[in-house]
């Protein structure tokens, strides 16, 4: 094995501009200096090889879930060496998984995750956040939000599974969420688009009036790992379009903190040939920055003082404004990305149409709040708080500054999307010169190692770039988005990976330490329902397999084991309704099976000790194998078996 010294040795030979004096060419094995005249490599390019490569069975230090836009999952990367280790599926039915092919997962999938009575089957996942325990991420939880449909998901960390979703009853869209208070108290879901709370209906002229937007609290059961939504509420907010949000921690704790972009309530042309919101939402010099004090609205849902919209309580709008559960203080036009520091003495909002970063001080906006030291009103009677007067400063940053994220030696970094840089910046002191490092391009949003926690870890930063076009080869007119590691351990931030994500469009990320993951790697004992984490009443052990026939109803009790389904005969007449029980009887790492009915769309996956449950009606007539989809043993093959549909009247 070449010493590091060694290596750097020769990366220094082979570099400079002089390919020529390479020694022979490398061929299949070759030399470290030839390869790289061969592969046109500089001594850059090796030192960021050798900062990511991971050789064969090295794991990763870091774990970034990352969300898949439209794909409506999560992905998981392994950082430094940013391999893909899993898709997890939320909002859609997954194949593989097993998920939304007629086993327990359809419930989750089909029937939590409708909207007004909807089937819903994909989602726009924005923000992936972790659950926290005293403002640490504790590797227990991962929630993340559906803009397009107004839902968040709970996935549990210990088999990376979505376990439930819950559908907003107020609004059409949200934006700012999945977030989390620093114990997990609450996982916060606010409104993107105003429209009528409650799926209500309204013409575009009672706008101001009837269009609200609303900030909803989904109270978080940690014992049970889910969201109690008969113990959520919500506070009602104006039709502002509300954006980006966080929850303040140490310092700020018991606030929380939303982005608006729209405090001129431009609904778009309305069809009266107003301009359309680009230019109608562009008008204010300043739009509002929402302060949330949720502990007291605590209060007031306990005293009582909500309305009930659609089955969930809400602080009406004038209330939240008389007790200061909402209050605002001006921010620069169309602001975007809204970032809480590590110590929570500083809220840090991004510009979009504004070349500035924002730094607000909670302490003074507290403390203006308690002295009922105001300089307005809105139309809603929400007390505004003066701009200068609630500032810690504003820093330049570039065209188009949107979200930040932070280190462990008080640096920021702040995506700069109209100017394709991610900017390294002092949040105190604010005259330190900033620092910008292109990225390929237009980089949307950002995270760093531990970046949302109380104690950062410096490290890395991911740029997660919206635009691809010249990194990777040309596959068609839609291009891959980009995530490009960035090593911020030195005094120089430097590129060292290019990831392509070819599955949607990721919104936000979190980067946590590897270590903090308590993952199963089996059910135990065999005939866990992954849905109740119990052994289900449904699960046989081996000799207790058997078939139980009630009218039309069949139920199959079923165990998986190397290499065999027990029964491996079935045969039901045409009509009659089958309850698949499945018990996979496995206990050893990585022994997965699947089983799949052809013709019928049933798929389930069945790793090691889980209980599956498949009910259809057997409408159509036939011999229908059913086989393992995984290559499970040597005789994989063999492991299959019959389902016979009579034919009624046969
Ligand atoms: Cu910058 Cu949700 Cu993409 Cu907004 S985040 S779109
Ligand atoms: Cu079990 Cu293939």
């Amino acid at each position: 094995m070449l010493s590091p010294s060694l290596l750097f040795a020769l990366a220094a030979c082979a570099g400079g501009d002089s390919p020529t004096t390479a020694a022979p060419a490398a061929g299949a094995g070759g030399d470290l200096a030839s390869i790289m005249t061969e592969r046109g490599l500089t001594e850059a390019d090796v030192l960021a090889a050798a900062k990511t490569f991971h050789p064969s069975g090295k794991l990763d230090d870091y774990l970034i879930f990352a969300s898949g836009g439209h794909g409506g999952n999560i992905v998981v990367i392994g950082v430094p060496s940013m391999r893909i280790i899993k898709y997890i599926s939320v909002f859609g039915p997954e194949p593989w998984q097993g998920y939304g092919y007629g086993g327990l997962g359809d419930e989750v999938v089909y029937e939590q995750g409708a909207q007004g009575g909807k089937e819903i089957t994909w989602g726009d996942v924005h923000h992936p956040n972790l659950s926290e325990t005293g403002g640490e991420y504790d590797g227990r939880y991962l929630f993340v939000n559906d803009k397009a449909n107004a839902r968040v998901a709970v996935v549990d960390l210990e088999d990376f599974m979505t376990k439930q979703i819950v559908s907003n009853p107020l609004v059409m869209s949200d934006h700012g969420g999945a977030f989390v208070t620093p114990n997990t108290e609450y996982v916060v879901e606010t409104s993107q688009y105003a429209a009528p709370l409650g799926g209500a209906y309204a013409t575009l002229d009672k706008y101001k009036d009837e269009y609200r937007g609303a900030a909803v609290f989904w109270k978080f059961d940690k014992e049970k790992g889910r969201i109690d939504p008969e113990s959520s509420w919500a506070v009602e907010l104006p039709p502002y379009a509300q954006d980006l949000a966080d929850a303040g921690k140490l310092a700020s704790d018991g606030w929380v903190f939303i982005n608006s972009w729209d405090t001129e309530m431009s609904a778009g042309t309305e069809g009266q040939g107003k301009p359309y919101m680009e230019s109608g939402a562009s008008q204010n010099d300043m739009d509002y920055l929402h302060i949330i004090d949720w502990k007291k609205a605590e209060t007031l849902v306990a005293a009582g003082k909500t309305r009930v919209v659609n089955g969930m309580k809400v602080i009406p709008l004038d209330v939240a404004a008389a007790e200061h559960v909402l209050t605002f203080v001006g921010e620069p036009k169309s602001p975007h990305g809204c970032d809480v520091t590590p110590d929570g003495t500083a809220v840090v909002v991004g510009g979009k149409l504004d070349t500035h970063a924002t730094v607000y001080d909670p302490a003074k906006i507290k403390d203006l709040i308690a002295k009922g030291s105001f300089s307005g009103k809105d139309p809603y009677g929400v007390d505004i708080l003066d701009f200068q007067s609630a500032i810690h400063g504003q820093v330049e940053l570039g065209l188009g500054p949107l979200h930040t994220v932070y280190d462990d030696k008080g640096y920021a970094y702040t995506s700069v999307f109209l100017d394709s840089t991610v900017v390294k910046w002092n949040w105190k002191n604010l005259s330190e010169a900033p620092q910008a490092l292109g990225v390929q391009y237009n980089i949307g949003h950002i995270t760093a190692a531990e970046g949302d926690t109380v104690s950062p870890d410096g490290k890395y930063v991911v740029a997660m770039n919206k635009m691809s076009q010249d990194r990777y080869v040309n596959v068609g007119p839609l291009l891959p988005q980009s995530f490009q590691l960035v090593d911020i351990s030195g005094p120089e931030m430097k590129v060292i990976y290019d990831l392509p994500i070819p599955l949607g469009e990721p919104h936000y990320a979190q980067m946590m330490k590897a270590d903090k993951l308590h993952t199963i790697t089996a059910y135990t004992p065999p005939g866990i329902n992954p849905y109740t984490d119990e052994k289900d009443a449904g699960a046989v052990a081996a000799g207790e397999e058997r078939i139980v026939r009630n009218g039309k109803k069949v139920d199959v009790y079923m165990s998986v084991i190397r290499s065999h389904f027990a029964p491996d005969h079935i045969e039901v007449n045409q009509g009659d309704e089958i309850t698949l029980h499945l018990t996979s009887l496995e206990q050893a790492l990585d022994q997965t099976h699947g089983f799949a009915v052809d013709m019928y769309n049933v798929n389930v996956s069945m790793e090691p000790g889980r209980y599956e449950e498949i009910t259809f009606v057997a409408d159509r007539a036939g011999v229908f194998p059913f086989y393992c989809t995984e290559f499970c043993s040597a005789l994989h093959l063999e492991m299959m078996g019959y389902l016979l549909v009579k034919p009624t009247g046969a």
